[in-house]
């Protein structure tokens, strides 16, 4: 039974998810769907995005947990609409919880809109949110084994951004395998190498952002 009743979830998911795209595309919102582990530095991304930008620009962040509102409170500091979605035990954000999130939210249209999903390099994966565009973190603490271990979440993504390479010279951590491993499940992903604490690497971000929005 368990198999029929996943299905019939994601064909749900899949309906849903199809309607957000549109109501995307027809909107002008550009959206970004984060994936990784816990504590690879998805929050960290967004508030060193966030605080480079001005206030003037039409952005938003959809910031998934388990529990509590911390990463919402983080991000909320820099004065563009954010919102938590407690997901209360469920490993993934679904479409039909950023469709409620965002029923009256923010009150204008959107130019880009970040989804930073639950830690998790499982779940996420199967749950399409109607996103443009999915970005995979990966931290130079994880071992570069990962992408062979979660292929499908590295198939899924467009990008991988390669997080906390300040850490590079006090880790064993063999960078060219990491991304030789995520180009052996997706050969297009691009690849960035950044690090959140430092600001290495953001530029290239920003201007992913920028080409691909
Ligand atoms: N050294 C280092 N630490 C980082 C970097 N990015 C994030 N962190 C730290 O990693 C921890 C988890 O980051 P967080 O953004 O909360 O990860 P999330 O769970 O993916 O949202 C925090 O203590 C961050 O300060 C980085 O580039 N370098
Ligand atoms: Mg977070």
């Amino acid at each position: 039974m368990r198999v029929p009743l996943e299905r019939k979830v994601l064909n749900e998911n899949d309906r849903i998810a199809g309607e957000l795209r549109k109501r995307f595309e027809e909107r002008g919102t550009w959206c970004v769907n984060l994936i990784s582990s816990p504590g690879s530095g998805k929050t960290s991304l967004l508030e060193r995005t966030l605080e480079g930008w001005p206030a003037s620009r039409r952005a938003a962040v959809l910031t998934g947990d388990i529990q509590t509102d911390n990463d919402a409170r983080r991000l909320a500091r820099f004065g563009f609409p954010v919102r938590q979605i407690t997901t209360g035990g469920a490993c993934h954000l679904d479409a039909r919880m950023v469709e409620r999130a965002l029923d009256g939210w923010p009150g204008h249209d959107l130019e880009i809109l970040f989804l930073e999903n639950v830690g998790n390099l499982v779940c996420p994966t199967s749950y399409d949110l109607g996103e443009a565009a999915r970005a995979v973190l990966l931290s130079v603490t994880e071992g570069e084994d990962k992408p062979l271990k979660y292929p499908a979440t590295f198939h899924h993504a467009d990008l991988m951004v390669l997080n906390k390479i300040d850490l590079l010279p006090y880790v064993p951590f063999e960078k060219q395998l990491a991304i030789e491993n995520a180009r052996r499940v997706q050969p297009e992903i691009e690849v960035l190498e950044v690090s959140c604490t430092t600001g290495e690497g953001l530029e290239a971000w920003r201007a992913w952002l920028e080409r691909r929005g």
